[in-house]
């Protein structure tokens, strides 16, 4: 099998930091570990695990939540691979409906892309599916349904999957996957349900009121004052925007969602829109007994919905006695080529919210809503530059189900730091561009908002790579 690289010739040299060292105190991140699953199988390229999605009862701030859960807990597993592995997730669906599971960022065949009716059959209450794929590239990724996927991603089915580079050269040797998210349940632990507002709710896209960081409310990290921390952060909300700030100080910018970018970037201000990964380097300061918090602060991603919002705490850092360190500059770099929009196919993709009709609001991709849309079209190995055109009142977080794109400005150059996305933000009222390479895996493919009631309510569509038949997809929900 050909195997074309995705958007442009990727080269891994890295400029390796000499040393790697742990400055971290000991269980410094015990209160943000995540479950791990269990490999069963003996060879070192395979990583072997049971899934199982089912209802359990999971505890939130204090409080007991009947939750959707992978493996009964709150997220799912951490699932951790080296670039390159073959995974196998035996998975079983133990809920009373149905659901699917959803690689994101992954480059995997097609029927492993796990949505029903256009990659694979529903998993049905009672049934199993094995997926069965290579992880081609380093980077953290995470996987949910995509069965009613607001209502099912906002009952708690999501999870981390991190695909490890061991040679990646970063040399920051205390690590943390922290997957965000929120649930909305009531004072009995009832999960708020998946249609509550109705079409405003959906318009709006549902927030829950707890805001999670690896499932838990508030979690403490320990640090020794100024000493690095590489952070990989997945945003696992449904619709909830993070916009979060280290009370002003520095977040370094070293990877996106398809693993490292091309270098580092400092920002005092980080934004991950729902189903977007960021790897960070941070060195937070501070003294012992003044705690530092990481806040989620307001963004308006919508008809000034910031009024209906709170800056939250996500979590707090405490620091030990032991003497300051410096921490020295994050210099890893990766070798991207900058990608040419020479020859790349123009595609159009307006992004509208008509009027409520029936009292009922739908979003539109070129004037219809998914449930009346005919699928994109590209040719195996075509180059196409997609022109997001957000007409919208509200920000929608793009995202293309098997390829990288990279975003390309208005004068047809590649934004720097060349990155490789697959999820990315067109703010309300703007254009972005994102120039991918469809490779050699044919199939039909989703493109969605990540604002996953957004996606219900209608802004999704799929293209058809290859010579494939579509499904008539017109049944709604995925
Ligand atoms: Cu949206």
């Amino acid at each position: 099998m050909k195997n074309f690289l995705p958007v442009l010739a990727l080269c891994a040299c890295f400029a390796a930091e000499a040393t790697a060292q742990s400055f971290a105190p000991a269980g410094w991140a015990d209160d943000l570990k995540l479950a791990e699953t269990a490999d069963r199988n003996p060879d070192p390229k395979i990583v072997e695990i049971d899934l199982v999605a089912k209802l359990a009862d999971v505890t939130v701030d204090g409080k007991t939540v009947h939750a959707w859960t992978y493996n009964g807990g709150l997220p799912g597993p951490l699932i951790k691979t080296r670039v390159g592995d073959r995974l196998i997730v035996h998975f079983k669906n133990e809920l009373d409906e149905p659901t699917t599971v959803h690689w994101h960022g992954v480059r995997v065949p097609i029927e492993m892309d796990g949505v029903p009716e256009i990659s694979q059959p529903e998993v049905k209450k009672g049934e199993s599916f094995t997926y069965d794929f290579v992880v081609r590239d380093a980077g953290l990724y995470w996987y949910h349904p995509h069965v009613m996927s607001a209502a099912q991603v906002g009952f708690g089915l999501y999870g981390a999957l991190l695909v490890e580079d061991p040679a990646d050269g970063v040399g920051v040797d205390d690590q943390l996957t922290l997957v965000l998210s929120d649930i909305g349940f009531d004072a009995k632990g009832k999960l708020e349900p998946g249609d509550s507002g109705g079409s405003a709710g959906m318009v709006f896209g549902r927030e829950g009121d707890y805001v999670l960081a690896n499932g838990r409310r508030r979690p403490a990290l320990r640090a020794r004052p100024g000493a690095p921390q590489r952070w990989r952060i997945v945003n696992a909300a449904k619709s909830r925007f993070f916009y979060l700030d280290l009370d002003g100080q520095p977040f370094t910018v070293i990877g996106t969602d398809g693993g490292l970018q091309e270098k580092p970037v400092t920002t005092d201000i980080l934004l991950v829109t729902p189903g977007e990964r960021v790897d960070v380097i941070v060195s937070p300061k501070g003294k012992a007994g003044t705690p530092l918090a990481l806040r989620a602060m307001l963004y308006n991603r919508g008809y000034g919905s910031v009024e209906y919002r709170a800056v939250e705490d996500v979590l707090t850092i405490e620091f030990t006695k032991e003497a300051p360190i410096t921490a020295k500059p994050v210099t890893i770099t990766r070798a991207l080529e900058p990608p040419s929009t020479e020859g790349a196919t123009p595609v159009d993709v307006v992004l509208t919210l008509p009027p409520m009709k029936d009292n009922k609001s739908e979003f539109q991709v070129n004037g219809v809503p998914f449930w009346k849309a005919k699928p994109y079209l590209a040719k195996l190995g075509e180059k196409q530059l997609w022109i997001v055109k957000n007409d919208s009142d509200w920000d929608h977080p793009f995202h293309l189900h098997g390829f990288f794109f990279q975003v390309i400005d208005e004068k047809g150059r590649p934004v720097r730091p060349l990155a490789l996305k697959d999820t990315v933000n067109v703010p309300m009222k703007t254009t972005m561009r994102l120039l991918v390479t469809f490779d050699e895996r044919p199939g039909e493919w989703m493109f969605h908002c990540h604002i996953l009631d957004h996606a219900d309510g209608g802004l999704m569509g799929t293209v058809l790579v290859g010579d494939v038949t579509p499904s008539g997809h017109v049944h709604g929900k995925r």
